[in-house]
């Protein structure tokens, strides 16, 4: 049963767990009580073991056109200082199963660094990503200064930030912000698609490749390299490790237990 008021939180099928922002009216303006939601589906999720892989998504029109100006104006100083949206996105941010973002539509300011903090984003073919806060006399605030630049290069990400640009799917696609493009009304079938292959797989492997991967952006190559072998050596410990092994050795497919 969905008992929030901002999100919509669809059957698990498959392992995956669809969590849809809505606030329409708004073009899903991520209030307060959005992010503090989103957060309590993520960490509720976290304890979930029926839960693999997670997506998020917008609308077939807008993914999310960022945090909600409306609410950020009544925000001072200290205001601002006391905020409890960064907790919000802390847990975003250390959520260890997969997320994939579904975007059609915009996906501005914090709109866009939602789906930055997903770990593929797909996207339709409509989609439009932008960090405008420029506009308003401020900047990024959820991590949009720091992996976009680490995502799509320098000289873009300048001229999203500074110039407030907004770019469509194509240079998203070229710039490697996305891994794939699909028609709008197809964006979240192919997000799920994508999620049920991925919960098909050892929920442990998953775990730590994923952390491998996310690791490269903290760390130098020789810490990153040495991260991977402990994780790859972990993994030799696990029961998927030996199904997987062996399913390939009988020709069939493997049966994970994530043990
Ligand atoms: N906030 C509040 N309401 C919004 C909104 C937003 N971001 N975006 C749209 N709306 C509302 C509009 O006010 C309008 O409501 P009514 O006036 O009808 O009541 C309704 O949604 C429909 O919007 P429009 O009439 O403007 O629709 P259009 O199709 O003409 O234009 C648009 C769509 C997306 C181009 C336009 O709405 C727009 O430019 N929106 C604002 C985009 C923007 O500037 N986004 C960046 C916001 S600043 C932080 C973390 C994150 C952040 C900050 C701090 N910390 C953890 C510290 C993030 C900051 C931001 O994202």
């Amino acid at each position: 049963m969905n008992t929030y008021q901002d999100i919509l939180l669809g059957e698990i099928e498959q392992s995956v767990l669809t969590i849809s922002l809505n606030r329409p009216e708004f073009h899903n303006a991520l209030c307060n009580n959005l992010l503090k939601e989103l957060a309590q589906a993520l960490d509720a999720a976290s304890s979930n073991a029926d839960i693999k892989c997670v997506v998020i998504s917008g609308s077939e029109k807008v993914f999310a056109a960022g945090a909600d100006i409306k609410e950020m104006a009544k925000l001072d100083a200290i205001g601002v200082l006391q905020d409890t949206r960064p907790q919000y996105w802390d847990t975003l941010r250390k959520f260890k199963k997969p997320i994939i973002a579904a975007v059609n539509g915009y996906a501005l300011g914090g709109g866009c660094e939602l789906a930055c903090h997903a770990d593929i984003i797909i996207a339709g073919s409509n989609a439009k990503f932008g960090q405008p806060e420029i506009n308003l006399g401020i900047m990024p605030g959820a991590g949009g200064t720091q992996r976009l630049i680490r995502t799509v290069g320098k000289s873009l990400a300048m001229k999203m930030v500074l110039a407030g640009e907004v770019i469509d799917a194509e240079t998203a696609l070229q710039s490697g912000l996305i891994a794939e493009i699909t028609q709008p009304e197809a964006t979240l079938e192919r997000a799920t698609k994508l999620a049920q292959q991925i919960a098909g797989k050892s929920a442990i492997a998953i775990q730590l490749a994923k952390q491998a991967l996310l690791e490269s952006f903290e760390t130098p190559l020789e810490t990153g390299l040495s991260l991977e072998r402990k994780a790859f050596t972990i993994l030799a410990a696990s029961e998927d490790r030996q199904e997987g092994i062996q399913a390939f050795m009988e020709k069939r497919k493997a049966v994970f237990k994530d043990v």
